[in-house]
């Protein structure tokens, strides 16, 4: 029945060359959500999985960057902000496009679309377009610690986390002119506060202002995106292997980032975000923490401890994962990034779990399903209550889950 039903979405939200997060909250197509979404779709139709990263793909600019939503032209202006007429951007093929980046977990989707149908003349065809992706944010992103950073909280994924409550509030805002298009389709308490939409909005119009190269007042490396730029090089090395290309420059690359987490990242049992412009670590309870867990080249002694900490503060025996621990005082089951769970996040986890803890990665498979069957295909989910927020139908609950129960 949950199969039946996630199929359904996914073929619902497909519009011809990619699959929309949802169909009234967010109407284009998105960077990290088509990945997560090619991962189902490897099990359904990779063709349609392999059509959807190329279709992103193609709208990769010449400098490598990936942007986090491409839009799709026949969808009314006005229906998603900030939309094409805010960014200001177009791809060289002529897309419509935003000009930040979302965590890079495409090089993991398209090595697993292969896995479920070899396809060596589509791993050819995207091994240079990720390779360029890798090489944007080593390029335009990486500090001198070796990190990679974000420039926005879009860019995280987890855009309102309260990680980045403390970097948001050096950030001067004029709020004029713009209208939020989100409250239309979710309830206010579900979604960021006015206050941050005009900060989200500040720098994201002064990162353009830019050009799109300067970092503007918000300038973090985050451990999630850090994770997913390293799990990215190993799954970039078994794809150069496959190529039968050289793969030992992608897993040198993998330790080098794994390396310099764990020196500048890594702090009392769980990663951190450092915030670039005063030096030091952010230190919150955002599980974004314990999705190094991802990276197989881990420390045993830190993964242990990441356990730990999941154990201790996420519930991880018991439920899905929350997005912020419980045990801290900002968390807020219902509000965007600020405490519900997230099908992705928990699948991130799982995954660093698999070889790890097989029980904690079946029991977070198990409630990932109790979510589902309860709830629906929703955006996120109350931890406790495992009440579904956020919109309805949306693609990456059900493409993961296809995963899960692969
Ligand atoms: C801004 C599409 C995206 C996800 C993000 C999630 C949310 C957008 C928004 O939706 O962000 O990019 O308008 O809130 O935070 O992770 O990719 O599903």
């Amino acid at each position: 029945m949950i199969l039946r039903d996630a199929v359904r979405v996914l073929i619902d939200n497909w519009d011809g060359g990619h699959t929309v997060p949802s169909r009234r909250l967010y109407p284009h197509q998105w960077s990290w959500d088509s990945a997560f979404i090619a991962i189902g779709n490897a099990h359904l139709s990779p063709r349609r999985a392999r059509t959807e990263l190329l279709s992103l793909f193609g709208a990769q600019w010449s400098d490598g960057r990936v942007p986090h939503i491409v839009f799709n032209p026949a969808v009314p202006e006005g229906a998603y902000f900030p939309g094409p007429e805010f960014w200001q951007a177009r791809s060289p093929s002529g897309a419509a496009t935003s000009g930040i980046v979302q965590p890079p977990v495409h090089a993991l989707a398209a090595w697993r679309v292969h896995q479920a149908e070899p396809d060596l003349a589509f791993l050819r065809r995207i091994y240079p377009k990720l390779v360029a992706q890798q090489e944007f944010l080593r390029t335009a992103r990486r500090s001198p610690e070796g990190l990679i950073s974000i420039v926005h909280p879009w860019e995280s994924g987890m855009d309102n986390s309260p990680a980045w409550d403390r970097p948001l509030s050096a950030v001067e805002t004029d709020a004029t002119g713009y209208r939020r298009r989100d409250l239309t389709h979710v309830s206010a308490e579900e979604r960021p506060t006015d206050r941050d939409y005009d900060r989200y909005t500040a720098l994201a119009t002064a990162y353009r202002d830019s050009g799109y190269r300067e970092p503007g007042a918000f300038h973090v490396e985050d451990p999630l995106f850090n994770a997913a730029y390293g799990a990215a090089e190993l799954a970039l090395a078994d794809i150069a292997a496959a190529c039968g290309l050289d793969p030992e420059p992608h897993r040198a690359e993998a330790a080098a980032i794994t390396a310099a987490m764990v020196e500048h990242l890594y702090d009392d049992g769980i990663f951190q975000s450092r915030d670039l412009r005063t030096g030091y670590l952010i230190r919150s309870s955002s599980a974004a923490g314990l999705v190094p867990l991802i990276l197989p080249g881990l420390p045993r002694e830190i993964a242990h401890a990441l356990i730990g900490t999941g154990l201790d503060h996420f519930g991880l025996k018991d439920g899905v994962l929350p997005s912020f621990a419980p045990t801290a005082p900002e968390f807020d089951p219902v509000r965007y990034w600020r405490g519900p769970s997230w099908i992705n996040l928990t699948w991130l986890v799982w995954q660093g779990l698999k070889d790890r803890r097989s029980d904690l990665a079946a029991s977070l498979a198990d409630n990932m399903i109790n979510a589902v069957v309860r709830s629906g295909f929703r955006e996120y989910f109350d931890p406790v209550t495992l009440r579904g927020h956020g919109s309805r139908d949306f693609s990456w609950s059900a493409a993961l889950i296809l995963d899960v129960v692969a």
